[in-house]
């Protein structure tokens, strides 16, 4: 039998409630030992009615002090989140009192959780798969509306049901070929239908497809990377505090204030970026604005977008340009400094005039917001999601990957006419791998990296 664990749920500090959670099948007896609905008789409290909210309050058992008055939440097993009895403590939210509460609950018999361990038990007792179990990770940490909504379909099990359909699949697939090496006497020598092949070339695809899908989302939860460059002076750190809102970055009259490149986090209408202000480039002696420029060429090569500083009376220069940005790179061309009205405006080149332009005075605050749907749309553009309502993260596509392999593996084997036994094991390679995905062979290491990486408490 399992222990019985709790652990204090919400985070540490003063707050509105503090959740204490115990789960296990001491839960509700542990739980009556220090609960009473009445203030001055500290008798325990033992009639719980599942999924009701009890009024009430918690009593040190030894003495019958008064600890706190409460609500108490019991859920019967199964119906709970972890699939076992649990009691739920909503308390006044201070470190003391909820510290109080819970040695109680520990004294009379419960362990301290460890970090994810309600979710682990969630998942060892089969009420959701290993996919469900690291979206919820992903739902507390999401940063992102985007990030928000992948992670909540897949800890609806979006991902679950795919992947358990294709490894359904080849179970039939797999069993149909034991037969073969079962009863060779009975059957003839294994050979696949045209609709076997075709049944493997469809999950080929549907891995790849999942494999693009995390590539091309990775960038979506890290965060779109855009960097800002131009000339010194012409206002590059000005920019990026006007969209971030706040004064990050230095902003002097005196070119070539920055110098090592500064990055910060930025969300425009619930997408991630990632905002990096460089050193102005231009030809310079100055062997620490030398080391900040190629930095700053660093930058923008491994940017997803770059944002091309410029202001009036200056040039636009292609051979300028074309030396620090990389050919094919997505740019939006920025004049700045549009409060300046007695200087003619560069122009872009008939070479690059699907280059998109905005005009902005960072000085006044003004065509910021222009700026930042422009920023939405251009990155938007390549980010093409299909239909598809979940993405695998970098495990799953490792396992993913690890399932081609074995398919590919499958495949060439049925060409060649090979041993039926040596067909069975690639085909079971491939099972396996998709298995470790939900969950159904992942091995303990797996499992150890996924929960330790919760909070306590969840
Ligand atoms: N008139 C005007 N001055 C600006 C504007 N934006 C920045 N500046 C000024 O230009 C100078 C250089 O700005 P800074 O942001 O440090 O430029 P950086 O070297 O490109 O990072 C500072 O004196 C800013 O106040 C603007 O929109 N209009
Ligand atoms: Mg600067």
């Amino acid at each position: 039998m399992n222990e019985t664990i709790a652990a204090i749920a919400t985070p540490f500090g003063s707050g509105g409630i503090g959740v204490i959670r115990i789960s296990g099948s001491d839960a509700f007896d542990i739980a009556s030992k220090i609960f009473s609905r009445s203030k001055t008789s500290p008798v325990g409290f033992k009639n719980f009615n599942s999924h009701r909210v009890y009024h009430g309050y918690i009593f040190n058992p030894t003495n019958s002090d008064i600890l706190d008055e409460i609500l108490l939440i019991p859920m019967k097993a199964p119906a709970s989140y972890t699939a076992e009895d649990i009691i739920e403590i909503q308390a006044h939210s201070g470190t003391m009192v909820l510290k109080t509460i819970l040695d109680q609950v520990l004294s009379l018999g419960a362990r301290l959780s460890e970090p994810g361990e309600f979710t682990k038990r969630a998942f060892l007792n089969q009420r959701i798969d290993l996919t469900q179990a690291e979206a919820v990770a992903d739902i507390i940490n999401a940063k992102s509306m985007n990030a928000l909504k992948f992670a909540s379909s897949q800890n609806l099990g979006a991902l679950k049901t795919q992947i358990q359909a294709l490894r359904e699949k080849l179970i039939g697939f797999l069993s149909v070929l034991e037969a073969n090496i079962d009863f060779p006497e009975d059957v003839l020598a294994f050979e696949a239908s045209a609709a076997d092949i075709q049944m493997i070339d469809g999950i080929l695809e549907q891995c790849k497809d999942f494999i693009k899908q995390h590539d091309d989302a990775s960038f979506l939860k890290e965060g779109i990377r855009i960097t800002i460059c131009g000339p010194p002076n012409v206002g590059k750190s000005s920019l990026m505090n006007r969209l971030l809102g706040k004064d990050r970055s230095i902003v002097t009259a005196i070119p070539g204030t920055t110098r090592d490149p500064i990055e910060e986090g930025l969300n425009i209408d619930g997408i991630p970026f990632v905002i990096a202000d460089t050193a102005g480039i231009h030809q310079t002696d100055d062997l620490v604005e030398i080391i900040g420029i190629e930095k700053a060429k660093d930058h923008i090569i491994a940017s997803d977008l770059v944002l091309f500083l410029k202001e009036p009376g200056s040039k636009f220069l292609d051979a300028e340009f074309e030396k620090v940005i990389p050919l094919g790179k997505k740019t939006i061309f920025v004049i700045n400094k549009l409060d300046i009205e007695d200087k003619p405006l560069p122009k872009l080149s008939e070479k690059y005039k699907d280059i998109p332009l905005i005009k902005i005075s960072a000085l006044l605050n003004k065509g910021i917001t222009e700026l930042k749907q422009k920023i939405v749309s251009v990155t938007l553009s390549q980010i093409d999601m299909g239909t598809s309502s979940v993405i695998p993260n970098l495990r799953h596509k490792k396992a993913l990957e690890q399932t081609v392999k074995s398919l590919m593996a499958v495949k060439k084997g049925l060409k060649t006419h090979q041993e039926e036994e040596l067909l069975a094991m690639d085909i079971k390679n491939s099972i396996d791998s998709l298995g470790t995905i939900t969950g159904e062979t992942a091995s303990l290491d797996i499992l150890d990296t996924i929960f330790t990486n919760f909070c306590i408490g969840k």
